[in-house]
């Protein structure tokens, strides 16, 4: 059994318990029957530090460390631009491992590159200069030695902002740029990509300079959820889960 399967941008958050009992019967009936998860980003609406008590999120985090323990499926997490301040403390407790953006994986011989799909976006200029201020290790280091409190502050104050700002956006900017996701895919070496992050689920096909490429995207997660599964047989498909 060598199957993969691909999700991202759930947004769990405790204020939406349909979606967490969706991914927690997820996790059973589709996740434990393949040998590796990856989660590529945004699995969390929001994330202000490992030592969070994140009450609501329990049953999450134990269905995760079953899927784990008992079901022996590897599962790998990427940040996203939501959750991106979750730590090694939650990784060890839920048994994921984090991976780096991009991470390159092997399935059959063939190399797929795996992002959020957050740095694709270069034509929002504002919002890459928040990431890279964000993703500072300095910058965290600081906001992890604020109150749990005066984070969770901080955290809603960009939220709002963030909200005003996609809010006046245009589509296109907030969409990913066709120069850079041409250039990741000749610098990577690879003709497939799977990301999230857009909403805007699809399967690209594309010519770059001779190369027919493939740019899976996967879908947000709401009344209903959207996995890719990989194996040996089937072709690539984003599936629905209800
Ligand atoms: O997520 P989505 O789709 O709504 O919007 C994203 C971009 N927005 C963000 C911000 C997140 O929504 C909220 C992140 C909360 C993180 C909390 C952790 C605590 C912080 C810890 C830091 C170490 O990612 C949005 C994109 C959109 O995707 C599409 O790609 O456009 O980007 C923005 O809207 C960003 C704005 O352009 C700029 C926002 C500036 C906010 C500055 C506040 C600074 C306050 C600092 C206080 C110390
Ligand atoms: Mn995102």
């Amino acid at each position: 059994m060598s199957d993969i399967v691909f999700i991202s941008d759930l947004h769990l958050m405790p204020e939406r318990p349909d979606t967490l009992a969706l991914f927690i019967r997820f996790t059973e009936d589709i996740a434990a029957n393949a040998k590796k998860l990856y989660i590529l980003g945004d699995f969390l609406e929001v994330w202000w530090g490992d030592d969070n008590p994140a009450t609501g999120y329990q049953e999450v985090f134990n269905c995760l460390t079953k899927l784990a323990t008992d079901y022996k499926t590897e599962i790998f997490f990427m940040h996203g631009n939501r959750d991106f301040m979750i730590g090694e403390t939650l990784a060890k407790q839920c048994h994921f491992q984090i991976i780096d953006d991009p991470h390159k994986i092997n399935f059959r011989g063939k190399d797929i590159l795996l992002m959020h799909g957050d740095t694709l976006c270069t034509d929002d200029i504002e919002y890459q200069q928040f990431r890279k201020m964000v993703r500072d290790p300095k910058w965290q280091q600081h906001f992890l030695a604020k109150s749990l409190e005066e984070r969770y502050q901080i955290a809603k104050n960009i939220r709002d902002k963030s909200q005003q700002s996609t809010s006046i956006k245009s589509e296109y900017i907030m969409d990913v740029n066709q120069d850079e996701t041409d250039k990741v895919f000749i610098d990577n070496h690879i003709d497939l990509m799977i990301h999230g992050h857009t909403h805007r689920p699809a399967i690209h096909h594309k010519n770059i300079n001779g190369l027919e490429t493939t740019r899976i995207v996967l879908s947000d997660w709401h009344e209903t959820g959207s996995y890719l599964y990989l194996d040996d047989s089937s072709d690539l498909q984003l599936r629905t889960y209800r």
